[in-house]
């Protein structure tokens, strides 16, 4: 289940793990800053001692519930106050957010009651009341947090990430990116996802003492006003979003541009420096672990072309037929729940990338999992998949990924029809009655009399995508 214990033994003597828990990143903080602001959602603000007191209030409320250490809270907010005091009144009292995207609706919501078996849910859809129980705080090698896989094959996974690990993953990369007491973050990615969570994110904002800010929307029309009022001096974004400030090409004032996800062009990575006025930092990582950064002071051409090097000197990487593979201090042994199937006898996980080193630093060529990365989106293609085959006009369906200008790529739903061929809309209006995320509708329909197969009998993606 988790790491074998010459491992564990090894990244605590290396100080990697220092025994603490999340819930005690923001405690330090308030005593060490307890006047600086925290936090700022709109026109409302705390001090790093009014956030303390806030979570502090909340995790009274967790436990008078009943919530307690070991209980899966499904988390389904987007990026406002209400995350931020919510996920360190669970860390406190031990129990578990299971983190939803805010683009997710039933269908995904319903998957994740089914996978986690949460006792509560904070967020827009209705949950009936689970069964509670009381426990004690948490220990440090508990796990702290689910995040969810970009999709391997099938349904989103859930990732156990420990205390002992996600403190490591915040504070090594808070320090690789240099943040401080002045580093002023923008939240414009969600905060349920990894990248805006703790690489090094609003956590890691935390940890150094600076100030979180955050955003609905990543809009430049709401995004570029907050970076100028808050004088935002550090975010994170995905390669379309950074497309789409570029259009703009107002100077930001930001020290720093975290930009991952998914693969960005050369061409806009030159750009962002005599547009935006910024520093781009190349980020390519997994919600199961391993943290690829490009560093400040790398040569461009690194920064430019590359995805950068592994966070930890303990993180140990192999290319395998063209795959990476990877294990360490803050990478999954196993999903919740368990899938021999992701790692190998060994402990390294396949992350399903096909990479390629180039002295050193990562360059993410493709990949060979069935997942459609729509600008940083993951599509995982086999659920989308199952949901269509229920539409009347579907007789067999496959989704496959096509190049695409703005988002790297987008999906295309091939379908053998039942009859009268189904319209693009006729999917769209289906599986939005279903409530499905709208990342994941169909981007365009291909209507086909039979699908290419391969050797086995297994419908050919790569040849359909020809
Ligand atoms: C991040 O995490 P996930 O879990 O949503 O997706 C992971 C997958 C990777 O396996 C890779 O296929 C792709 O997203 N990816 C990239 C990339 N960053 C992630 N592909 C190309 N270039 C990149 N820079 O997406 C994530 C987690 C933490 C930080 C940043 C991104």
């Amino acid at each position: 289940m988790t790491w074998p214990e010459e491992f564990a033994q090894r990244y605590r003597d290396l100080g990697l793990w220092r025994a603490r828990t999340l819930g005690s990143i923001l405690r330090d903080s308030a005593e060490k800053w307890p006047e600086h602001t925290a936090l700022v959602d709109g026109d409302r603000r705390w001090t790093y001692r009014e956030l303390d007191t806030w979570t502090d209030r909340v995790a009274g409320g967790l436990r008078g519930q009943g919530i307690g250490r070991g209980d899966r809270v499904l988390v389904h907010l987007p990026n406002i106050a209400e995350i931020v005091a919510l996920s360190f009144a669970l860390f406190r009292v031990g129990a578990v957010p299971v983190y939803a995207l805010p683009q997710h609706r039933d269908t995904e919501i319903a998957h994740l009651r089914q996978a986690a078996s949460p006792v509560a849910y904070f967020g827009s859809a209705d949950l009936p009341e689970a069964d509670r129980v009381v426990g004690d705080g948490p220990d440090p090698a508990d796990v702290a947090l689910m995040l969810l896989s970009g999709g391997t094959t099938g349904l989103p996974k859930l990732i156990p990430r420990t205390h002992n690990d996600y403190e490591y993953n915040l504070r090594a990369s808070a320090e690789l990116c240099g943040f401080d007491e002045n580093t002023r973050y923008l939240a414009a990615l969600p905060v349920a996802h990894n990248f805006a969570l703790g690489c090094p994110g609003v956590l890691g904002t935390f940890w150094a003492g600076g100030t979180v800010v955050l955003c609905t929307s990543a809009d430049p029309e709401t995004a570029f006003p907050l970076i100028h009022r808050e004088k935002v001096n550090a975010t994170a974004l995905v390669p379309p979003l950074v497309l789409v400030w570029l259009d703009q090409a107002e100077h930001l004032g930001l020290r720093l541009l975290q930009v991952g996800g998914s693969r960005l062009k050369e061409e806009a990575a030159r750009r962002i420096r005599p547009e935006l006025g910024c520093e781009l930092q190349q980020v390519y990582g997994m919600a199961e672990g391993l943290l690829n950064y490009t560093h400040l002071d790398d040569p461009d051409d690194v920064v430019f072309t590359t995805q950068g090097r592994p966070l930890s000197p303990l993180d140990e990487i192999r290319v395998v037929d063209g795959e990476l593979q990877t294990r360490g201090p803050y990478t999954i042994r196993t999903y919740f729940g368990g899938d021999f199937d992701s790692f190998t006898e060994d402990g390294f996980y396949r992350t399903g990338d096909l990479v390629r080193l180039e002295s050193g630093n990562l360059v993410v060529e493709g990949r060979k999992k069935d997942v459609i990365n729509r600008g940083g989106d993951k599509i995982p293609v086999e659920e989308v998949e199952n949901l269509l085959l229920g539409h009347p006009k579907v007789h067999d369906v496959a989704i496959i990924g096509v190049p695409d200008e703005f988002l790297g790529e987008r999906s295309c739903a091939c379908v053998i029809a039942r009859g009268e061929p189904p319209t693009r809309r006729d999917l769209v209006t289906y599986l939005t009655g279903l409530g499905v995320a709208a990342f994941k509708l169909p981007d365009q329909v291909r209507v086909l009399e039979s699908f290419p197969r391969t050797a086995v009998g297994k419908v050919d993606r790569k040849a359909l995508a020809l």
